[in-house]
């Protein structure tokens, strides 16, 4: 089972169980959305990628910030845990219960509050739906820089810190604390978010390469597969592939820009083949070979994933070096991500979970990242699976003070059990 699998080596701690009279509670709280229906509650138990799986007996879905209040000062009063969930769509089992907590999803809290047009960009709240709708109602760029939050802290407390602002300096900058918490120190409840005009001109190029380093002088994005080659022409004929994306206000610029790019990189022998698209339908369906690729590796077997930040020139290293490591043990050994960022996706396939095959990637990745100085997780966060490998990332003294100001804001440990931070001896 996942304890194994993902080292976690106690049990429940001694949280609450729900009663009828908790559910009584709910109900007055939240009428209607108070959901204890197992075939309601299957979806929101697992996530995405079916790999992890809790035993919750009960969903909420509270609509507002005053709702959610209510919701976490009763389980705190009563010492029941919480699983705040999003959209469910995580990849380190932190989205999901690990084993009875009560799931809070915010799903229903998808209206966009406000909308600035000349100025800031428009306030929702954080559904999962929220980004989207908000784009989909006014015709912006999906959010491209979260401002200020208002959350709801475990016991309760509501604490607003929505504005509009593009600079504020007054006192230490909180919202950067609930970056990367997961849930563990409050539940978001609305976001302030600036969202630039939809610009006026898109292309993408996909790109195939004979050589990997050649493309981290130029690209943000890159695409490996050898395993999708007959999901489309252009997949399998390289070794390489990038897409890459220019957005501007003037086509008639920009597409003199990108051909110039790739008239340079064509005649250096960098490229060796592609196709470029500025139409809507084939700009979607270039992207869409880039967005499966991590639905088409669960297809492949059972999947082994890290998440992992280091030097871009030393990226690809591990994906050959494992290679050799695994030899036929592994189905297909991948590397792909976000080369802008120095983001490697790096996942290892294989027909069933093994023991040896783990073995041979763990604690190696790890320590092989923490000695380039890189991050074992650089944007899928540590939830449940990862949240014993912090340690290679992180000082010591950097874990006390995570493990301190969670006491300091979750004192009875409701919110979120199980997730982020190491269990602790
Ligand atoms: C992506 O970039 C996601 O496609 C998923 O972050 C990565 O499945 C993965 O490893
Ligand atoms: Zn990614």
């Amino acid at each position: 089972g996942p304890f194994s699998r993902h080292g976690i080596g106690r049990g429940r701690l001694p949280f609450s169980v729900v009663s009828g009279e908790d559910l009584a509670a709910f109900e007055r709280i939240v009428p209607g959305r108070v959901i204890t229906d197992p075939e309601v509650l299957e979806a929101s138990n697992v996530d995405w990628l079916r790999m992890v799986r809790g035993s919750s007996v009960l969903l909420l879905r509270p609509r507002t910030t005053e709702e959610v209040s209510h919701i976490l000062r009763h389980c705190h009063e009563r010492n029941l845990a919480v699983n705040p969930q999003g959209g469910n769509t995580g990849m380190v089992g932190g989205s999901v219960p690990v084993f009875d907590e009560v799931i809070l999803s915010t799903a229903l809290m998808n209206q966009v509050i406000s909308f600035h047009d000349m100025s800031d960009g428009p306030v929702c709240p954080c559904g999962c739906g929220a980004p989207s709708e908000a784009q989909a109602s006014v015709q912006t760029l999906p959010a491209q820089r979260p401002q200020w939050p208002q959350w709801v802290l475990a016991d309760g407390m509501v604490l607003n810190c929505l504005s509009t602002l593009r600079k504020d300096n007054t006192g230490y900058d909180l919202k950067q604390l609930f970056i990367g918490s997961e849930g563990t120190l409050g539940v978001i409840t609305a976001v302030s978010i600036l969202c630039p005009p939809k610009p006026r001109a898109v292309s993408v190029a996909f790109l195939g390469s004979l050589c990997w380093k050649m493309l981290g002088e130029i690209v943000s994005f890159l695409v490996c597969s050898l395993l999708w080659g007959n999901q489309s022409r252009l997949w399998g004929q390289s070794p390489f592939y990038v897409l890459i994306e220019t957005s501007g206000s003037r086509a008639g610029h920009d597409a003199e820009k990108l051909n110039d790019f790739l008239e340079q990189v064509l005649s250096s022998g960098l490229v060796t083949d592609g196709t470029v698209a500025t139409d809507h339908l084939k700009v979607k369906a270039l992207w869409a070979l880039r967005e499966r690729i991590s639905e088409a590796l669960s297809r492949d077997g059972y999947v082994y994933k890290y998440d992992l930040s280091l030097p871009t020139e030393r990226l690809y290293d591990l994906v050959t070096d494992l290679r050799v490591r695994l030899g036929p043990r592994a189905k297909h050994v991948v590397g792909y991500g976000h080369l802008g960022d120095g983001n490697l996706h790096l996942n290892v396939t294989s027909e069933a979970f093994s023991p040896s095959v783990l073995g041979t990637l763990e604690p190696y990745v790890y320590e092989w990242t923490a000695e380039q100085r890189g991050s074992v997780s650089a944007e899928h966060g540590l939830g449940f699976k990862k949240r014993g490998v912090l340690g290679y990332s992180k000082p010591p003294e950097a874990l006390r003070l995570m493990q301190q100001l969670k006491a300091l804001l979750d004192p009875k440990g409701i919110l979120n059990p199980y997730k982020t931070l190491p269990a602790q001896a």
